[in-house]
């Protein structure tokens, strides 16, 4: 099988449709949705987008997507209750999708599992297999990144959730983050996605960034220029986004995921 894995769209509908036309040009088999897709600018048109795609696609669940798609308590379309800046915007997201939308989204499976040809069994997961917010980098220490692949059985795992491609494999156990496509951090601009089968291929598509920042701008979401802009416009320097992560990776707090077996 070949699949396009097509992680942390975060709302920018303008990378999203830059990939999904390198995707029909490439005659993939199947798309797989890697999670956060409805935390950004363009929530409802991403969703929209994906659920009208010509190709058969699996839809895995992220961290955002499970805080946006959770039921409303409280706050009008137009305000938000909460003072933190990415509260405000959690609660704009979940006032543009639909309350069928929400429970679309919510309702999502959190992993999906393909046979890929020189990948072998794939386990696809948003943070790690066993969280869907679990920070794993190129600078993990071994010991936890061995930790957070136990309870997957597959040959390979693709995750996503840190928004930076890698293909790292410890003691046989390989890990492949497939990138992000809406929001990277990867100190080049573009959209960052993976053709899988036969074997792994990293991609970055070109896309008109003054004309996404001239559309984001006219979304309507809070806190767009800061942090969503600035970030295509000026994305964060790999290594130094690694650091911080690695600064704050902790598996006290996870949300823990249960697998379905
Ligand atoms: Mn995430």
């Amino acid at each position: 099988m070949r699949i396009a894995a097509v992680y942390d769209i975060h709302g920018n509908i303008s990378a999203l449709e830059a990939v999904l036309r390198e995707i029909s040009a490439d005659q993939v088999d199947a798309v797989v949705i890697g999670g956060d897709v409805v935390w950004g600018p363009h929530p409802r048109a991403a969703i929209e987008c994906l659920t009208e795609l010509d190709l058969p696609v699996t839809f895995i669940r992220g961290n955002a997507d499970r805080e946006v798609s959770k039921e409303v308590v409280s706050g009008g379309p137009g305000e938000s209750p909460n003072p933190d800046v990415f509260l405000q915007i959690t609660d704009w997201c979940r006032h543009q999708l639909s309350e069928h939308q929400r429970n679309w989204v919510r309702s999502r499976s959190l992993t999906a599992t393909f046979g890929v040809e020189g990948l072998g069994q794939t386990l696809f997961c948003h943070g790690s297999p066993r969280s869907d917010e679990e920070i794993i980098t190129t600078a993990t220490p071994e010991d936890r990144f061995l930790e957070a692949l136990i309870g997957a059985h597959e040959n390979s795992v693709i995750c996503g959730h840190t928004h930076i491609q890698f293909d790292r494999t410890v003691q046989g156990r390989r890990l492949i983050n497939a990138g992000s496509v809406g929001m990277p951090y990867e100190g080049e601009q573009g959209a960052y996605w993976a053709l899988l089968g036969p074997g792994l291929q990293f991609r970055r598509t070109e896309y008109d960034i003054e004309e996404t920042a001239a559309r984001m701008r006219a979304s309507g979401c809070p806190h767009v220029e800061e942090i969503f802009i600035a970030t295509i416009v000026n994305p964060p320097d790999r290594e130094a986004t690694i650091r911080h992560f690695e600064a704050q990776a902790t598996t006290a707090l996870l949300q823990w995921t249960e697998r379905d077996e």
